[in-house]
């Protein structure tokens, strides 16, 4: 299983762009493209439903070794046993939900601003989401905080930062020179015609600029 600090490519499979009965073969198209860890987010579907989707999703992504974090639902990632979970601004805190998923899971915590970002590294959360870089239909009620601050982020974070919101293989390039070194897609790969590709051609960029930057 690749560790967190080992992802650059974070993909989501969200039940906004996927059916229930797409997400067995959505999580084989995005693995196989090459995301490197994934998460389960169904912001309108009740516990047993998540729980329900991570157990079609867990071997799949277990098989190719890429850990899957549950949003929201530090009950349901105890109970599936998942690698990762993630929460927001408005949820529990990182200790209280470590205290709910054991040590063995990993935390994520959204954070939309450098004041936030530095709050969650202080509370002790194994990585962030940094965003949303741009305006995204994929969470509209969200300002969109721009490239500025990426790399103040990058120069006090201990644990890895996910650039999150917009992010496509356009926009790659301003991004990384922005100083982001992770980033999460979600509706550029969801609704790519062709997922695998999608995803290959955003980690093959990203692959290059670990080559150019070292
Ligand atoms: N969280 P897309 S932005 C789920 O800033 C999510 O915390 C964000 O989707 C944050 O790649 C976002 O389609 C949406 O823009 C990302």
């Amino acid at each position: 299983m690749r560790p967190i600090e080992d992802c650059h490519l974070y993909g989501i499979v969200d039940l906004g762009y996927v059916s229930p009965e797409n997400v067995a073969g959505m999580t084989h198209a995005l693995v196989e493209g090459g995301v490197e860890v994934l998460q389960l987010r169904a912001k309108k579907l009740v516990a047993g439903e998540v729980e329900r989707l991570a157990e079609v999703m867990l071997p799949i992504t277990r098989a190719a070794g890429v850990p899957l974090v549950i949003n929201d639902h530090p009950t349901v990632a105890a109970s599936v046993r998942s690698e990762g979970i993630h929460v927001g601004q408005d949820d529990l805190s990182v200790a209280e939900v470590r205290a709910l998923v054991g040590p063995d899971c990993f935390v994520g915590k959204s954070t939309h601003s450098v004041a936030q970002a530095r709050a969650a590294m202080e509370e002790g959360a194994d990585y962030i989401g940094f965003g949303p870089l741009y305006a995204t239909g994929t969470k509209p009620d969200y300002t969109p905080i721009g490239l500025q601050d990426i790399g103040e982020v990058h120069s006090f974070a201990t644990r890895p930062v996910f650039c999150i919101g917009g992010v496509n293989w356009e926009r790659l390039p301003e991004i990384l020179a922005a100083g982001a070194r992770r980033v999460v897609v979600v509706s550029a790969f969801l609704c790519a015609p062709d997922v695998r590709v999608a995803v290959r051609q955003v980690k093959d960029a990203l692959e290059a600029q670990w080559k150019v930057g070292g």
